[in-house]
């Protein structure tokens, strides 16, 4: 099934219990190396996520402002993208391209993240596929251009997000989690996982 959110194309349970299992203990192995950090505005204030990535390139946001970057703030190179979720790419995308950033977000608690655009890729035909592991949240989508209407949907665990053509560039963000609505997290809360080409 596939159902679309203003231009962007949902999956609702594209992966089974056991995939969702499968993933997070292909990524247990990615935070071992790359531990999930937290980042914050180039004025110091925390993001309410926690982050970390694998691929090529990792997204940091930090006192030198917000960049994609080859080494973990740690210093260590990113883990290989896991292939459990280099195939839900190969199987949604429709893109050519093999991405080079897999960014690993930590919704906790009362984690939020404010309406964005993801514009900081020099390539924009290829697609950001978003895969939604854990506890339930409002993924809320607006437009290219700031402000006007927006709409949102709960994404549940297994869920997958393709943002491209139109929606590539859409103002979207996630308003909240429902916490304790998935038990598939040791601590439970949200991991998002957001695949992108990024050169
Ligand atoms: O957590 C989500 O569903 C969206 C994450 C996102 O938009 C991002 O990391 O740029
Ligand atoms: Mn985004």
């Amino acid at each position: 099934m596939k159902l679309s959110l203003r231009g962007v194309d949902i999956y609702p349970g594209f992966l089974t219990i056991e995939a969702q299992e499968a993933m997070l203990a292909d990524l247990r192995q990615v935070v071992r190396q790359a531990p999930f950090f937290q980042p914050v505005t180039r004025f110091g204030q925390p993001l309410s996520v926690r982050m970390t990535a694998a691929g090529k390139f990792g997204w940091i946001s930090d006192r030198g402002g917000y960049r994609y970057a080859d080494r973990h703030p740690q210093g260590q190179s990113w883990p290989a993208i896991p292939a459990s979720v280099l195939t839900v790419w190969t199987e949604l995308s429709g893109c050519q391209r093999a991405p080079e950033c897999c960014l690993i977000n930590l919704y906790r608690d009362a984690a939020r993240m404010g309406l964005h655009q993801d514009k900081d890729e020099a390539d924009v035909t290829c697609p950001v596929l978003s895969i939604s592991l854990g506890d339930d949240a409002q993924f809320r989508v607006g437009n290219v251009e700031k402000g006007g209407k927006t709409e949102s949907l709960w994404l549940r665990s297994g869920d997958v997000a393709v943002m491209g053509g139109a929606a590539r560039l859409a103002y979207h963000g996630v308003d909240k989690i429902r916490p304790g609505s998935s038990s598939l997290l040791d601590g439970g809360g949200r991991i998002n996982l957001t695949l992108r080409v990024v050169t």
